[in-house]
């Protein structure tokens, strides 16, 4: 860790620096103007945050430091035996800004189960909650009741120094992924599993214990975790799972509090639940139409259905992104990988032909492509996972990766308290008459 810690505090000062003096000779540049449509319209456009760790591009896709999934699917290191990049990888790459050696990987891998160890009240606070509970809740609740265990919020109480903040977050960090995990997958295992709870395997990466404490022990869904938690990771920071926990974050509440507020945010369905949503319309639509295998007519029927009904169609269309998103096609590829014949798989990729044209004749929408939730569910099933509602935890288990990376750079680079300005309907209307600053005075 002291390893981590030393690369991370090197990098941090030259980037530090490097701000510093870009701000006293360009801190005055603009890089863009912000019209009243964009205030009104969920801030579509405005470039006004920085983030570190990845970098998104409307018509490529994601770029994390720099590299595209499928150059990561090639240079990260992988499980012994396996074709799929180690998440641990990923971690140390948008850590550093650097690709990591396989020692490297095996150094968070040996990190963070050491750190896995959850307190029992974590466990019993989970136990509190009526079974019936969302995972997500449940996840969310397990992520505050770990809270008691953050270093930042000890030595903040403590008097810390602010030159410590970034490595009292780099501790909690570690921590918190590491422990997700076994939180999740007791939430899992109590909802699904009548509470048959299986004790993690310290000889696993983190996503093949993490497979395997849910119980599925394959190498097959070992794979497809790897997969799954590197491709879930970021989405740089202007997503709600990412800009929740930067923005909270921002007031120096500790990373267990800020993660919690991501994950309340991927918690909704035009974000991370979209995952469960794309499954539970296709068994409805399975369900409507009497057949596991819906011919492409009837799915676009199905989805006119949708739409006339004042529902988005799940899966599909993207704030940013203008084109299939890559993590789609990732996933589109280890299904026709592992499982070419899968009726369910079909569906998505005969889903994939006919939903586009029918968004696209509808005028409106900016993105007619299918996202990263259009697809996992599919693959999730095929290995007996069917249980569609702790998706979206799956997903936040991976989310931990970027947006806590990212959180560590926020205060390694002292950034402040963030708080845009806002405005009301009545300042804009006395603005637009002439009548004063749209501030209001
Ligand atoms: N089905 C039907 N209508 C859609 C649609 C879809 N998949 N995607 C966008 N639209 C509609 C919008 O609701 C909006 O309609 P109104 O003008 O009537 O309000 C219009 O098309 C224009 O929307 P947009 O500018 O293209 O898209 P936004 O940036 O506003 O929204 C998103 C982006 C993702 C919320 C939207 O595409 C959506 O609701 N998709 C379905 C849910 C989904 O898959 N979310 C997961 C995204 C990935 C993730 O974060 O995990």
């Amino acid at each position: 860790m002291d390893l981590l810690k030393n690369s991370f505090k090197a990098k941090a000062d030259k980037i530090g620096a490097e701000i510093k003096e870009m701000l006293k000779e360009h801190g005055n540049k603009k890089i863009g103007e912000v019209t009243l449509s964009q205030a009104y319209q969920g801030m579509r456009g405005i470039t006004g945050l920085v983030t570190e760790t990845s970098l998104l591009d409307a018509k490529e896709g994601i770029r994390f430091r720099g590299y595209t999934i499928p150059e990561l699917q090639v240079k990260l290191p992988k499980a012994p035996g396996g074709a799929e990049p180690l998440p641990e990888g990923l971690f140390h790459l948008m850590l550093l800004d650097e690709l990591p050696t396989e020692q490297d990987v095996n150094h968070i891998t040996s990190v963070w189960q050491r750190r896995s160890h959850v307190p029992k009240h974590v466990f019993d606070t989970i136990e509190a909650i009526p079974i019936k509970t969302h995972p997500m809740t449940q996840f969310v609740i397990a992520i505050m009741a770990l809270q008691t265990e953050s270093s930042f919020a000890k030595r903040y109480a403590a008097g810390m120094s602010k030159k410590d903040y970034w490595e009292a977050s780099l501790e909690d960090t570690m921590d918190l992924i590491a422990r997700l995990p076994r939180v999740a997958a007791y939430i899992y295992r109590r909802k699904y599993k009548n509470g048959d709870h299986i004790q993690p395997n310290g000889l696993l990466d983190w996503s093949g214990n993490f497979a395997h404490m849910m119980g599925y022990d394959s190498e097959e869904f070992k794979e497809l975790m790897r997969l799954y938690m590197t491709i879930h990771a970021d989405h740089e920071g202007g997503n709600v799972s990412a800009h929740a926990t930067h923005l909270v974050g921002s007031a120096l509440s500790d990373p267990y509090l800020a993660f919690a507020a991501g994950m309340n945010g991927l918690a909704g369905p035009l974000h991370g639940l979209a995952n469960q949503e794309v499954i539970k319309w296709i068994y409805e639509m399975q369900e409507k139409l009497g057949t596991d295998l819906p011919s492409k007519e009837q799915i676009a029927q199905y989805v006119q259905d949708t739409i006339t009904g004042g529902k988005v169609v799940p899966g599909y269309g993207h704030a940013v992104l203008r084109k299939t998103d890559p993590r789609f096609t990732a996933q589109m590829e280890f299904g026709k990988k592992h499982m070419p014949d899968d009726k369910l798989c079909q569906t998505i990729w005969n889903i994939y032909e006919v939903v586009p044209p029918i968004l696209q004749s509808l005028g409106k929408i900016k993105n007619p492509w299918p996202n990263v939730d259009a697809h996992s569910g599919a693959l999730l099933v095929q290995f007996g996972m069917v249980e569609y509602e702790f998706y979206t935890v799956l997903f936040g288990v991976s989310r931990s990766l970027g947006v806590l990376a990212s959180l560590c750079w926020d205060r390694a680079l002292s950034f402040p308290l963030e708080r845009p300005k806002s405005v009301t309907t009545d300042s804009v209307k006395s603005w637009l008459e002439g009548k004063g600053e749209i501030w209001g005075d």
